[in-house]
This record gives structure tokens, sequence and C-alpha cells, in this order.
């Protein structure tokens, strides 16, 4: 190529980049602009590869008519890279002063605690008062905790009361939360004040007051001179404490193979209000709170003194009180996922959330 001809070329790379830099819109396409036109291999760079073949007078020339060249496409590629940057930065002033910080936020739903919990938590508070612990044991339980440490061996028809998910290795889904009676004599001996919230589990049929999965709370109390009225006047505190008045209980016999003697606490249906509904199955009253004075075959093997103490324990129907206490007509609402948050207790005269779809 002769110098004229190199001078054309270089005036027509020129022109090309003039030309083709209002489309470059962003930082990225000037720098690969940049290189198609500076690199080595580029439509200007590439013009001082062939510099050999100039004669050897006309080399500095031709180097020195690039290198300008060089200089001034840069310079221009520059100049659209401030131009871009300073548009960038417009963009984003705007964007800041677009803003107002006096919009209201969008809100976010708020989470709630499940019934249950809550109630738990009721409980859970009255026994701290009064000095108890709160202890947890394991879903999965052995037979021997769950059954045999209760007075109730292999063949003793009490077995069946409790209709039970076995497991392999002579292990359960814990049918109650009574299995932890027997932990909490060993763990801590005695006297002893002990609840443990919990899940548990019984292959049932299901209806409005029965669940396959529910949760109790058992209540432990070992001392000396303890007596049934204890439990009893316990029993009433701990119904008003959660309900926050006055609730009509009954009391009548029951058996369980751990207590003698043994009760039944039931209370007054709170969704019907005594009259009968599915939730009570038309009695007006709901079980509530299995009790009674834990029996010497049972304190012995947790390794209790009988000779110096007694003991009152209770199996409290937590998610039936949960229903209780919510108005909620079917017990199998509790395990739905329903989100509905609670609003505020019930009301004899009318539940305030209700299981509505289910009852
Ligand atoms: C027991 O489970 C005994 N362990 C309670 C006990 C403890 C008695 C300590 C004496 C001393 P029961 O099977 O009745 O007893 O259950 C206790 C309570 O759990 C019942 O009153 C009821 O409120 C609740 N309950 C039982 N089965 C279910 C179920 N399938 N769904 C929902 N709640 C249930």
């Amino acid at each position: 190529m002769d110098l004229e001809r190199l001078n054309k070329r270089i005036a027509e790379v020129e022109a090309e980049v003039a030309s083709s830099l209002p489309d470059v819109t962003t930082a990225d396409a000037l720098r690969t602009l940049d290189t198609a036109v500076l690199g080595k291999k580029g439509s200007l760079g590439s013009l001082l590869g062939n510099i050999r073949d100039y004669p050897g007078d006309q080399r500095g020339q031709v180097g020195q008519l690039v290198n300008k060249a060089k200089a001034r496409i840069k310079a221009t590629l520059d100049a659209r890279l401030a131009e871009l940057q300073s548009a960038d930065i417009a963009a984003e002033q705007s964007q800041a002063e677009s803003y107002d910080p006096t919009l209201p936020g969008i809100p976010k739903p708020m989470g709630s605690v499940h019934p249950v919990t809550a109630v738990q938590w009721d409980v859970e508070r009255l026994f701290e008062r009064l000095g108890f612990t709160v202890e947890a044991g394991p879903e999965m339980e052995s037979e021997h905790n769950n059954f045999e440490a209760l007075n109730i061996p292999a063949t003793h028809p009490a077995r069946d009361m409790q209709d039970t998910f076995f497991l392999v290795n002579k292990m359960v889904l814990r049918t109650h939360t009574s299995p932890v009676q027997h932990r909490s004599m060993k763990k801590f001996g005695a006297p002893l004040r002990v609840i443990a919230p919990g899940r548990c589990f019984r292959y049932e049929t299901l209806d409005a007051s029965h669940e396959n999965t529910f949760h109790q709370i058992e209540g432990l109390m070992i001392d000396e001179n303890i007596s049934l009225p204890n439990l009893i006047a316990l029993s009433q505190m701990l119904l008003r404490e959660v309900m926050q008045r006055d609730v009509k209980l009954r009391v009548r016999p029951g058996y369980f193979p751990f207590v003698e003697p043994g009760i039944e606490i039931d209370m007054n249906c709170e969704i019907c209000g005594g009259s009968g509904c599915p939730t009570c199955k038309n009695s007006g009253w709901v079980e509530i709170l299995p009790a009674g004075m834990v029996h010497p075959k049972v304190l012995a093997a947790g390794n209790i003194d009988t000779e110096k103490y007694t003991g009152f324990a209770f199996g409290l129907g937590l998610t039936r009180l949960a229903m209780m206490k919510y108005g909620i007509r079917d017990i199998r609402v509790l395990n739905s996922g329903d989100l509905r948050p609670i609003v505020s207790p019930m009301r004899l005269g009318g539940p305030i959330i209700a299981g509505e779809g289910l009852s």
C-alpha cells in the first residue's frame, strides 16, 4: 500500500468510527469498538503490521501517520465514554430524586401463633409461677417408657385403650406425654414439680374431637403429703388461667393403670354452652384433664421412695383446650394449615374464629 492509499484508508477508518459512535450506548460496546479498531488486528492497528512492506525511508512516516490517527481515535472514544458515564450518573440521580421517603411502606402480613402454642404458653406461664419446670420427652419412645414403666404390662387390656403406632426395635410413637413422668422421676428424683407439653400420636378414627396427632401437657407433682384435693384445686386454677374466667367443671372417676385413684375432669363445652353439639358428642362436656394419684408401682419404677412421697399426675388435652378457648368446632382445622390468625379468646355465645368449614 503506498502512502496515498494509506492516508485514504486512515481517513476511511476515522469516518467509520465517527459514524458508528452514536449507536454505541454502553461502556462495554465502546470497549468492543476500541478493540475492533485499535487492537493489533483491528482496522487501524493492523496497518502497522504491514510496516515492513514499505521502503526503509518511508517506515517512520507510516508509523507517525498511523500512531497519530490512533491517538485521535482514542481521544474520540474517551470523550464518548465520558458522555456515557455522565448520562448514567444523571439517570441514577433522577431515580434517586423520584424516591419519596414519605410514602407509606408496603405492608407485610404478620405471622401469628398457632392456637395450640398460645394455650401451651398460657399453661407454662402459670406452672412456672408455681415452681414447675418444663420438660420435653421424645416423640419416638420405647415401649417400656410408654407402657411398662406406667404399670401397663404387655398383656394388660389397657394397651387397647390407646391405639398405638408401633415402630421397629420395641419403639412406638408415644401415645401420651405420660412417659415423661418416668423420665423426670429418674432424672430429678423427689420432690418434683414438672410439666411436659408435647405431641402424641394415636391410630384413631378422626372426628370433630379426635386427631391422630394432637398435643397434651403432662403434669406431675411429687412431695410429702400431696393429695387429691391439691390436684382438683390446681386443675380449677389451670382452666381459669387459660379461659380467663371461671369454667364449669365436672369430676368423675376414671381408670388409668398408672394412677390410683384416677379421675376424669371434664369442662363444659364452650362451643355449644353445654346444650350438645358434634364437638362434645352431644354430651355438653369435653374430656380435658384425666388425672389421679400416681400409682406406687410407677413411683417405684422411677426410684421414688413410696414410704415418704406421694404425688399427683394429669394429662391435659391441650389441643381440645385450645379448641375450647378459641371456639374451634373441629379439631382437624388445627392440623390443616389454616393460617387465619387468632383474633381473641371465645366468649360463650359465639366463636371468634372457627373451623366452620368442617363442622
Ligand atoms: C391419657 O393419655 C393419660 N396419659 C392421661 C393421664 C395422665 C391420666 C396422668 C392420669 C394421669 P387419655 O387417653 O384420656 O389419657 O388422653 C388424655 C387427654 O388427651 C384426653 O382427655 C383428651 O383431651 C386428649 N386426647 C386423647 N386422645 C385424643 C385424640 N385422639 N385427639 C385429641 N385429643 C385427644
